[in-house]
């Protein structure tokens, strides 16, 4: 039996029109503006956020630290979700890199921040004291709110607190097309409420790199240098360009049998005994659930389950993640789903 692997969307491989238009790329070099296909792929994503442009970066953690940096200037405070990726998960890369202070605000289960706290930190007092906040990060779809779509309203009202005090936004949109479809609306949308965004190609949308960081041509000229700064500056580019073009045109409609997917997993896994499914208002392709029992009796479950050719994500002692995508079809949720009552089983019972 064939693996079925649910840690993440970015183990995604590279569909058979990707490998062909990779193949045929146009290509040039990038670092001087020269390379046709990412020329392409960059007006692209432009034109579907609704931004006056678009930088490709290899990551979508040099996006969002591309981001920052360019945004915030050093000693100053970026105020970003508790839960946030980028606090969590990106190495503190924006302190570490660029002398930004990391202020976080409680994330509300369903990655929404919370508003009150929002408030305080951007009300710091004009004083010699306080590190000046200078930007706002909000993420959508929500990683560790069990990859919540964040409702616009919310992103909206961000944004209008945010302005008041004459703060830039970003929005971390590493899956913000699994967003749009989950809130009915569209990116465009979405990005409208933050100054600039970036996406990632390389999770749901199963491209083997690439991330894009969109915004005004101002900024993102300007992050041109900060790419290059961090290194980022890639050459022949249009190889991996090539596919993202693939995918904004044929892989944004697909993301629908994921959700359904994670939806009949969530199910499945709910009926489980001992696992406990943390319940998403609008879910998109994540499932993430608790083991009962203490760390060892979830370290014996995520070991039975592998044997039965289920990988999982570990999010701590007891708690783990599943993640559908392209490669993942219903019948390997639900003998995912099966595999778990069975590794259950034996793991509670040893
Ligand atoms: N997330 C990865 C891990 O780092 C946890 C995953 O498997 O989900 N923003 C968000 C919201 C993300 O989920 C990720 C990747 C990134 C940024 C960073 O993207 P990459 O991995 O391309 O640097």
């Amino acid at each position: 039996m064939p693996t079925i692997d649910l840690r993440s969307d970015t183990v995604t491989l590279p569909t058979p029109e990707m490998r062909e238009a990779m193949a045929r790329a146009e290509v040039g070099d990038d670092v001087y503006g020269e390379d046709p296909t990412v020329n392409r792929l960059e007006e692209m994503a432009a034109s579907m956020l609704g931004k006056e442009a678009a930088l490709l970066v290899p990551s979508g953690t040099m996006g969002n630290l591309a981001a920052f940096l360019t945004h915030c200037p050093r000693g100053t405070k970026a105020i970003i979700g508790s839960e946030s990726h980028t606090y969590v998960y990106e190495a503190g890369g924006a302190s570490a890199l660029g002398g930004i202070v990391l202020a976080p605000v409680r994330n509300l289960p369903g990655g929404e921040l919370d508003v009150e706290e929002l408030q305080r930190e951007i009300e710091t007092p004009l004083d010699d004291h306080f590190a000046m906040p200078s930007l706002v990060a909000m993420e959508n779809t929500h990683n560790r709110c069990g990859g919540a779509a964040v409702a616009l309203s919310h992103m909206a009202e961000v944004r209008e607190m945010a302005r008041r005090r004459g703060l830039a936004v970003h929005l971390d949109g590493a899956r913000i097309f699994n967003a749009a479809l989950a809130l009915e609306t569209s990116a465009r949308e979405l990005a409208a409420t933050a100054d600039t965004v970036s996406f990632c190609l390389s999770k749901g949308l199963a491209c083997p790199i690439g991330s894009l960081v969109c915004g005004s041509r101002e900024f993102i000229r300007r992050t041109h240098r900060t790419r290059k700064v961090l290194g980022g500056g890639m050459r022949q580019a249009g190889i991996i360009a090539a596919a993202g073009i693939v995918a904004l045109t044929s892989m944004l409609d697909r993301l629908a049998e994921d959700h359904r997917n994670a939806r009949a997993l969530a199910e499945g896994l709910a009926l489980v005994a001992g696992i406990h499914v943390m319940p998403v208002a609008r879910r998109t392709n994540m499932v993430v659930f608790e083991v009962e029992g203490g760390a060892e009796q979830a370290r014996r479950f995520v070991a039975e389950l592998k044997q039965r050719g289920v990988l999982l994500s570990a999010r701590g002692a007891t708690s783990f993640r599943a993640v559908t995508h392209y490669g993942i079809t219903r019948a390997d949720v639900d003998r995912a789903a099966s595999a778990a009552g069975e590794a259950a089983a034996q793991a509670f019972a040893d």
